[in-house]
């Protein structure tokens, strides 16, 4: 059975919480236990896990070498600008899954830069929550092509 890592990036813990207005009223915990049904109905295991810190956020990375077959990550804010978090992801050798719930592409210009995107298999942005469930599914149909 595949197993796959979800990572959440900074203030994505505020889900819910703060400004509904932007990202929906959705918490993590339950996009999380959603993903966790989803995950049962595609026949893969799933993990989670969500930092604040980029340090922690790269160590837990690199626990996933030689432990999980893939990464879907909604990198928050470090998406624009954190070439280590790139360069961790690159170093693992994952197939990964980029995820925004917003459309990065329509909102401020300093959004519209991802420097993930270019080591990721594809980039989902736009759907809410279902970003998440949407990132899942192309990684999980990934991992059974290769
Ligand atoms: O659209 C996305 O999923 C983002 O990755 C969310 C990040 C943002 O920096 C990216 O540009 C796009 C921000 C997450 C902040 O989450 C909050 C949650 C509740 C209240 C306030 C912020």
């Amino acid at each position: 059975m595949h197993r796959i890592m979800i990572l959440n990036g900074p203030n994505l813990n505020m889900l819910g919480i703060r400004e509904p207005g932007v990202y929906g009223t959705e918490t993590l915990a339950f996009i999380e236990s959603m993903l966790k049904d989803k995950a049962e109905a595609l026949g893969v295991e799933v993990e989670f896990f969500q930092s604040n810190h980029e340090g922690e956020m790269i160590d837990r990375i690199h626990s996933a070498y030689g432990k999980v077959d893939g990464i879907v990550i909604n990198p928050g804010a470090w998406t624009h600008y954190s070439y280590a978090l790139r360069d961790a992801l690159s170093t693992v050798g994952l197939p990964v899954i980029e995820v925004h719930m917003s459309n990065i592409h329509k909102r401020e210009p300093f959004r519209h830069v991802s420097v993930i995107a270019a080591i990721a298999v594809g980039q989902i942005a736009g759907f809410g929550s279902q970003s998440y469930e949407l990132g899942l599914t192309a990684l999980v149909s990934h991992l059974q092509k290769s």
